[in-house]
């Protein structure tokens, strides 16, 4: 770029509104108040180091949670600027801090192509905390300012010189707002990795001093890619079967709009494409996935007809059979990209559809051009994936025809609840027949269903789609539910109008097998019924680990920590002369037991699963479901309590 589009002129900041509507409505700007909203402070300032390593500028972005969880962002970029603001009549740096929107719009050469969910800029993680420290060395020199709840204690001033260049934001989320406050490392690992794939070449380092791997040493990542999206896709299928030895990597530039999309195909049944725009994770797809999958059938298509394979084959190709066993990442950067749907993660704007199919058609036809046999075990998958889905659609007429939507042919085995308002209603899946027969007996019979589940159900990372449909318990979970697959106008969508609870409440032992078979559940709902995931239907029961009794005081225990503090309270740290009964499974409880524990919705705990990084996601299940033991042993030791998947 020239010095003239890159000059910085204050006054081309664009100043919008104060602070104080972020503190009073904190969701509309950051999404929610809750864990989600605490780890997008941390996106916010990290996007805007990421602006500046886009714009060439930056190399390096230090990430550290300290002891209290504040957090500090530093980077190696030209440092934000601290000239005077003519309008507002104060330093750059100060306005870029306290006003709202301020943050990337800078000029016309220079839009703003990284950004978090709500691209609200810094000065709302400013408004959010009760101190925040800027830090920039520029010019030889080093400048500092510090603010409470958005307002500067002080201007701009300089402390002293500087042999580097940058920006430090160190801040501290405000705990009267955020109901939760402690930083989880790998929520916030997750998408800084993302982020490292995403924009090849920036280092992204995230220290933990909270937490001392050894002496003087903390837990810590680099996260740094070279190649981009082509080491993203080689990571997410690292743990699956390749059907092709490459990944086709593309990265271009169409018509002004950078383009980049790695893809491969495993030997799975699963899609999983991955979209970004602007960094932003576009959960619902939009214009640049349509572009892509029209040129995947259409280039695929052609190829297969021009070498007379399908006809051979026989048999009809729909746009589905293209996508089984592919793993794929896009990432578009869009000057002014228009986000719609429920979350705001679709992207609309039409002409990035074209410009993508353009892009990977030219890419992906070169290939089938120049690898022959790696064509042809790709076409061989498609025809086996169209089979595949004709033996399935047989299956599932089957299910279907057999519990027709009028509600009668519900599975033997459920107890169902007598409030027919699905918002009331909440089926409980079980694991076996005697906790199930207990649940039974302890639940509310007007709100809460009940449905065994015979031990472990069917590894749907390894099935075939139709032995997913024949399995019996997985039957049962479908006729339950009364979801079915195919609509009018997708032969795969799952159709959740006659959705008949809207909690899903998985409930196990606390013990290792219970974790394994929570595992095995919610791999099935996450790559059959994702939406109900999505929609925040499925939850994890939370059973208690210990009943802890000293005299006629009787306590139930979580926690290891909530087990001790009642030996201190009540034996004042003597464990022998407390009581105490470790619950091996949800059969070893009374009905009573485990609807007061367990199922009361006035006092249980329920987890919510949800997915907060859908790429994350799609690793760890292909990782614990698949063949490889060594990745999984690693992540169980790491993660000695089973933690909800990205929760
Ligand atoms: C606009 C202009 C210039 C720097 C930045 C923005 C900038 C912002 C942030 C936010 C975090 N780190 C950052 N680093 C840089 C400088 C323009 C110039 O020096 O000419």
């Amino acid at each position: 770029m020239s010095e003239e589009n890159t000059s910085y002129s204050a006054k081309n900041i664009q100043v919008l509104e104060g602070l104080e509507a972020v503190r009073k409505r904190p969701a509309m700007y950051i999404g929610d108040i809750s864990e989600r909203g605490l780890h997008h402070l941390v996106y916010e300032v990290v996007d805007n180091s990421i602006d500046e390593a886009l714009a060439g500028y930056c190399k390096n972005i230090l990430v550290d949670i300290w002891e209290d969880n504040s957090i500090s962002v530093e980077d190696d970029g030209r440092g934000i600027p601290v000239d005077f603001h003519e309008k507002e009549k104060k330093s750059a740096l100060e306005v870029v801090m306290t006003v709202l929107h301020a943050g990337g719009k800078f000029d016309k050469g220079t839009y703003k192509v990284s950004g978090g969910l709500h691209g609200v800029g810094v000065s709302c993680v400013n408004a959010l905390s009760t101190k925040l420290v800027a830090e920039v060395c520029r010019g030889g020199k080093r400048y500092i300012q510090e603010y409470a709840c958005g307002k500067p204690l002080y201007a701009v001033k300089e402390v002293g010189t500087a042999d580097k260049t940058g920006t430090k934001v160190t801040f501290h989320p405000d705990g009267s707002i955020f109901t939760e406050t402690v930083y989880k490392y790998d929520i916030l690992a997750n998408r800084l990795r993302d982020l490292a794939y995403l924009n090849a070449g920036i280092s992204i380092t995230l220290t933990d001093h909270r937490e001392e791997v050894e002496e003087g040493k903390f837990r810590a990542d680099t996260f740094h890619s070279e190649r981009g999206l082509g080491e993203f896709v080689e990571y997410l299928d690292s743990t699956r079967e390749h059907l092709i030895p490459d990944v086709i990597h593309i990265n271009t530039d169409k018509y002004g709009t950078p383009v980049e999309v790695a893809m491969t195909y495993n030997t799975s049944y699963n899609e999983n494409i991955h979209s970004y725009v602007n960094n932003i994770n576009t959960i619902e797809g939009g214009t640049h996935v349509t572009g892509f999958r029209m040129a995947l059938t259409r280039t695929l298509k052609k190829y297969a007809e021009d070498s007379k394979m399908l006809e051979k084959a026989k048999v009809d190709i729909n746009g589905d059979d293209f996508r089984e066993g592919l793993t794929a990442v896009i990432s578009v950067k869009v000057a002014e990209p228009q986000f719609e749907g429920q979350t705001k993660t679709k992207l609309g704007n039409d002409d990035v559809s074209g410009i993508v199919q353009q892009a990977v058609g030219e890419a992906l036809s070169n290939y089938l051009e120049e690898h022959p046999k790696e064509a042809r075990a790709i076409v061989d998958k498609v025809i086996l994936a169209a089979r595949a889905r004709i033996a399935a659609r047989k299956a599932r007429d089957l299910v279907q025809r057999k519990s027709p939507m009028g509600g009668a042919g519900l599975p033997g085995k459920l107890a169902d609840c007598s409030d027919k308002n699905p918002e009331n209603c909440e089926l409980f899946l079980v694991e076996g027949d005697s906790a199930g027969g207990t649940a039974k007996q302890g639940r509310n019979r007007t709100t809460q269903a009940i449905l065994p589940l015979r031990g472990k159900i069917l590894n749907v990372e390894k099935a075939m789609p139709h032995k997913v449909l024949e399995s019996e318990e997985i039957k049962n979970i479908y006729t339950a539910l009364g979801v079915t697959i195919g609509t009018a106008d997708d032969a795969k969508a799952l159709n959740t109008e006659k959705l008949r609870y809207h909690k899903i409440i998985i409930m196990t032992d606390a013990d290792v097998d219970g974790s394994h078979i929570d595992t095995l559940i919610l791999t099935f709902f996450f790559r059959h019924m994702r939406e109900l995931i999505e929609k925040g239907y499925v939850y994890i029961a939370a059973p208690p680990l210990y009943l802890c009794k000293k005299g006629n005081v009787e306590e139930y225990c979580w926690t290891d920590q909530q087990k001790q503090a009642f030996i201190d309270k009540y034996a004042s740290g003597n464990e022998n002369s407390v009581n105490i009964q470790r619950y091996k499974g949800l059969g070893e409880m009374s009905a009573e037991q485990l609807w007061s524990t367990t199922m009361n919705p006035e006092n249980r705990t329920l987890r919510q699963v949800a997915i907060e990084n859908g790429a994350q996601a799609d690793y760890t299940f292909s990782m614990l479901m698949g063949d490889d033991v060594a990745p999984r042993r690693q992540f169980i030791e790491e993660n000695a309590t089973y933690a909800t998947i990205d929760a």
